[in-house]
């Protein structure tokens, strides 16, 4: 066998696998946090930002959309909020001899590791056709290029505008806008690949597809059941409310494939005892499931719930709130009755015994709340599976009620606020209406493309510009190899970015870069600082202002940047006042009043001591804005995956040390992985069962109906305590493996925690 190099990761020459930790927390993130912020920003730095981080008049995390608590602490953020911040603060700029000297075929040797520590970028840089490099461009003439692309398209439709979920409102709405008043609702964005799944889900069952709780609701739960996710790594903070509610009296139950650090104990680096002691045991149960298996399970449990009904009739439903406030209870009640245990058994891999617990648990409960993130969304059955969430909440009324509901863990810092400010490619007519009333333009009424609807119409040449606010489409996506040939086919690939990444190196035949300021930064128009605001998992809208110097005098913000663009497209083709709108931001946010509903007097309310919270109907009033009025109990056909003898289900997940497509390094210290990347966690017994041993190398091959054979060559094989029959890769690399129409039915998020695939023998790689 030929012994190759990793395309794209070659640093794991130094590759150390150990124990996986059962805690998460404690010193080890205190003594990570400071060294690390005073190693990439400098003394000074790391006071400007880390004592502005999530406070009133500083700026919010840019890590993950976690709300803060109503007391806030002198320090309130976690070791990954103090990595993402280092990251965009660190004083390093790309050198002007960079793009001279990197080509873009080099550049596309690099992993994003590297290309991440390369620094900030620092001025607009163009890649005519035909070259191999970038070279400097004033912003006048590049936004003069783009205007030119566009307008010469023969469609608007042939222009996609990608949004990942740092943009802050102010932003997000101005983009929604220029893109509408191009003529397209093409806004794909990161949500796509990410809680599209819970926007469907919900949006049908109970007409809002956000977070149905407040911050508050934690420490007034009885049972917290956390699904599918790993805040110990992804959302740390989350960890304190978790802790504040099991000191309340919550049982905590964590279902899951891996044992996951954080969700089995904490021990808080905010407090003495979580520094030396031994912490708080979090997960009462643990629910090792395999992977896919959620939908079998939250079935399983509401069965239980319905026999408990029949067996004391009158005693365990919430009748009046049944009554009263939802549709479909008979016919969902009828389709449990068929419910086969043993596919349930053979789905989850879970005992009898473990989901008789569960519902006991959840019966013996008056206010429950069920959080979940990527481990449910991206699967087949997504959907599917968060509707079982919302008919097992439904039977007991557990929503819109203190201390109970459900609760999507969002990502991004402000996903879910580009949202709510019109970056979705199928935004409803009530808001294209408002859009028109406000600004006296027609917005175009078809529904445009999502992420990879958009990678499709590139790839089949519909699609001829693609233009990304923020984050990393190509490696972000499903199918690397597909999505990097579709990018290459465009006429104009153009990135908004602070930092260098894999999209930057795969481009159209002419691409642009355009720098923009972060959230650290001061953003100033006309000499005056602006703030802009975001809004967090729990619907809390509040203000976010940087506190350092720009990185470099060229660098815009991305307000800037988005007017400006428009001005030099639309010219006067719309009546918006778009360099008004830059030079005060209140302004753009009087707009937002006007156009999104829950922002009533915007500009006096954000300036109070903690923004507000956006209205819900659910959690307010138990008022569903759904057809009907009601929330609905849905019926969904049990779909489980059948995976064949001698193959593994792979999911792909997040390293401690990685945000998404932005490595901080190439540890996960959770897990007991060091320095590399390049490795498939999979349970000792299925390693004995198929021949291997931990150590040995494989090449992984996923087994799709398109019959294309896609491979992740020379993995490390790790034996890990995962759940059997499951395998686990780290994202983005293992991208190249998940077919691009491998994706959630009615959502279209890439299944890529459900991968079937295949080992083969391979020879370790050469260093
Ligand atoms: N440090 C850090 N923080 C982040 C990010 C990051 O990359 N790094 N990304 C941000 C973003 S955009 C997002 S969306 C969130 C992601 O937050 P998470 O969703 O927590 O992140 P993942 O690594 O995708 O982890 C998915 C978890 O679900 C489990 N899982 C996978 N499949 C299944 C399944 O079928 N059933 C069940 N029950 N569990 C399953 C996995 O074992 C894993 O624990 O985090 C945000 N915060
Ligand atoms: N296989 C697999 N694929 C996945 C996932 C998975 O679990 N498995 N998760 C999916 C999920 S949940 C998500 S959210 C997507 C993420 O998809 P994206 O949001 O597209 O990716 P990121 O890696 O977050 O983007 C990072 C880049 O954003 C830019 N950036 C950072 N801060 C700023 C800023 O303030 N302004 C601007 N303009 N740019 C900035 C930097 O250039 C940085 O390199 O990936 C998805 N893809
Ligand atoms: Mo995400």
């Amino acid at each position: 066998m030929g012994r190759k190099q990793h395309p794209i990761e070659d640093s794991d020459a130094e590759l150390s696998v150990g124990t996986p930790k059962r805690s998460a927390g404690g010193l080890p993130s205190l003594t990570e946090t400071l060294p690390h912020a005073l190693a990439s920003m400098g003394p000074a730095r790391a006071w400007k930002t880390l004592s502005a981080v999530n406070q009133k008049d500083g700026f919010d995390c840019m890590s993950c959309a976690w709300p803060d608590p109503p007391d806030r602490k002198a320090a309130e953020f976690c070791e990954n909020g103090a990595k993402a911040i280092g990251w965009e603060a660190e004083p390093l700029r790309i050198p002007a001899g960079f793009w001279a000297e990197n080509t873009l075929a080099s550049l596309r040797q690099r992993p994003e590791y590297w290309l991440g520590q390369q620094g900030r970028l620092v001025e607009p840089v163009y890649k005519a056709a035909g070259a191999d490099r970038y070279a400097p461009i004033g912003w006048d003439e590049a936004f003069r290029i783009i205007a030119q692309e566009l307008n010469a398209l023969d469609s608007p439709d042939e222009a996609t505008f990608y949004t990942s979920g740092r943009t802050s409102n102010e932003a997000a709405f101005l983009y929604q806008l220029f893109v509408r008043s191009f003529g397209t609702n093409n806004l794909p964005d990161c949500s796509n690949m990410c809680h599209e799944s819970t926007g469907v889900a919900m949006g049908e069952t109970i007409g809002v597809g956000k977070s149905a709780i407040t911050y508050k609701d934690f420490a007034a739960s009885d049972l917290i059941i956390i699904m599918g996710q790993n805040p110990g790594t992804c959302h740390p903070r989350m960890l304190t409310a978790l802790e504040e509610a099991k000191e309340a009296g919550a049982r905590i139950v964590a279902v899951n494939p891996l044992p996951e650090a954080g969700l089995i104990n904490f021990r808080n680096p905010q407090r003495p005892r979580g520094l030396v002691g031994k912490g708080t045991d979090l997960a009462d149960q643990f629910l090792q499931i395999r992977l896919a298996g959620d939908m079998a399970l939250l079935q399983a449990v509401s069965k239980r719930v319905l026999d408990a009904e029949s067996a004391a009739p009158g005693t365990v439903l919430d009748r009046a709130f049944i009554d009263t406030h939802c549709q479909g209870f008979v016919g969902f009640a009828a389709h449990l009755a068929t419910l086969s245990e043993r596919e349930v058994l053979a789905a989850t891999g879970l005992t009898g015994k473990d989901i008789d617990d569960l519902a006991d648990a959840y019966l013996g409960a008056g206010k429950v709340i069920i959080t979940w993130a990527m481990g449910l969304t991206q699967h087949k059955k997504a959907v599917a599976t968060i509707k079982e969430i919302i008919n097992l909440l439904l039977l007991r009324g557990n929503i819109g009620k203190p201390g109970a509901g459900p609760s999507p863990i969002r990502g991004h810092s402000n996903v879910q606020g580009d949202r709510t400010m019109g970056i979705w490619e199928k935004m409803p007519p009530k808001f294209l209406d408002a859009l028109r009333h406000e600004f006296g333009f027609d917005p175009p009424r078809h529904a445009g493309v999502d992420a990879v609807d958009s990678i499709r119409g590139m790839r089949d040449g519909r699609i001829k510009v693609l233009v990304a606010l923020g984050g990393n489409l190509v490696h972000a996506i499903s199918d690397t190899a597909v999505a990097e040939e579709a990018v290459r086919r465009t006429k104009l690939s153009v990135q908004v970015s602070t930092k260098l990444n894999r999209s930057h190196a795969v481009v159209g035949e002419q691409a642009l870069i355009l720098p923009a300021l972060g959230r650290t930064e001061i953003d100033r128009q006309g000499g005056v600082p602006q703030f802009v605001t975001v809004e967090d998992t729990v619907c809390a809208v509040h203000s976010s202002a940087g506190t350092l110097e720009p990185i470099a005098p060229g660098v815009l913000s991305e307000v800037a940047i988005v007017t400006r663009l428009a001005q030099a497209v639309l010219g006067s083709k719309v009546p918006v006042d778009w360099a008004g709108l830059r030079s005060d931001y209140d302004a753009i946010r009087e707009h937002i009043e006007h156009v999104v509903p829950g922002f009533e007097d915007f500009n006096a309310r954000i300036r109070a001591r903690d923004g507000f919270v956006l209205p819900h109907g659910p959690r307010d009033s138990r008022t569903f804005p759904t057809p009907s009025g009601k929330a609905l109990f849905t019926v969904n056909e049990l779909e489980t995956i059948d995976v064949p003898k001698g193959r593994l289900l792979l999911q792909t997940i997040r390293s401690h040390d990685q945000f998404n497509t932005t490595m901080y390094s190439l540890n996960d210290r959770y897990r007991g992985i060091k320095k590399g990347r390049m490795v498939l966690l999979v349970n000792p017994q299925d390693l004995g069962g198929l021949g291997y041993q931990d150590g040995m190398y494989v090449d992984v091959h996923s087994e799709a109906d398109d019959g294309v054979d896609r491979v992740l060559p020379q993995l490390r094989l790790v034996s890990y305590p995962t759940a059997r029959g499951c395998a686990a890769a780290y994202y983005p690399e293992a991208n190249v493996l998940v077919p691009l129409d491998s994706t959630a039915e009615e959502s279209n998020t890439p299944a890529s925690k459900s991968v079937i695939i295949r080992l083969e023998p391979a020879a370790a790689p050469v260093f």
